[in-house]
């Protein structure tokens, strides 16, 4: 599979993530969309809305991570089974349409400031306030993930395609400066993540630090 993107994008990481830890044999070319690459005839042809991800495999092209993620669960790969578990695939196809549809766009608009300013700095000026945890549908997406996560992972004891959809976003925790005390559960599923081989390969440095204080 050829996946198109930049490690830089929390949705290109989900995907290249998973695919190492189904072990599916995958390419990434990188594209850039933040130096423009998205808007190159060539990758609008592939995706005209310009975007990262994409997927390709044979003469299939995939446009929407949590599709991706999907698709090479049907791939082969030892541990497929690990990451779809069959019964619960519903559970699954919640989580992923629970990230698309709320979690990704809450945290977008709370870090997308935070986020924005690491990523081009000298386009986007450092913000003025540090990121409102405490807004309501912030306060509420959080809450509903924290109580959600009283087993060690999304669904059940093993890491799922759940986990690598919702975590993607958490690649900007550090530079958003998420209060990890306030959400103990969140705290120790984020430190699992961490200790995943396919997670830790998968973190661009730029995300890999705190902001500087001052
Ligand atoms: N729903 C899409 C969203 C993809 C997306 O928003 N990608 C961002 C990077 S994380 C991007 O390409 N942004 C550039 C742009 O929208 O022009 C998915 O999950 O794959």
């Amino acid at each position: 599979m050829k996946i198109y993107g930049s490690l830089l994008s929390a949705n290109v990481r989900k995907v290249v993530a998973a695919a190492i830890e189904l072990g599916v044999p995958h390419e990434l070319e990188e594209v850039n969309v933040y130096r423009g690459e998205g808007q190159a005839p060539d990758y609008l042809s592939l995706n005209p809305l310009g975007q990262i991800p994409i997927a390709i495999h044979s003469d299939l092209v995939l446009r929407e991570s949590n599709a991706i993620l999907l698709y090479l669960a049907t791939l082969h790969g030892d541990n497929t089974e690990t990451v779809l578990p069959q019964k619960s695939l519903a559970a699954i196809n919640e989580w992923l349409f629970w990230e698309s549809g709320q979690w990704q766009p809450m945290l977008t608009e709370i870090m997308g400031a935070q986020v924005g300013n690491r990523l081009l700095p000298e386009l986007v000026p450092a913000p003025a306030s540090a990121p409102d945890w405490e807004a309501p549908n912030c306060r509420k997406q959080l809450n509903f993930l924290e109580s959600s996560l009283k087993a060690p992972w999304l669904i059940g004891t093993r890491v799922s395609l759940a986990d690598f959809s919702v975590a993607a976003m958490t690649t900007y925790f550090k530079a958003a400066s998420f209060p990890f005390p306030s959400y103990p559960n969140i705290a120790r599923w984020y430190d699992s993540l961490n200790e995943l081989p396919s997670w830790q390969k998968t973190e661009h440095p730029l995300w890999a630090v705190e902001p500087q204080a001052g």
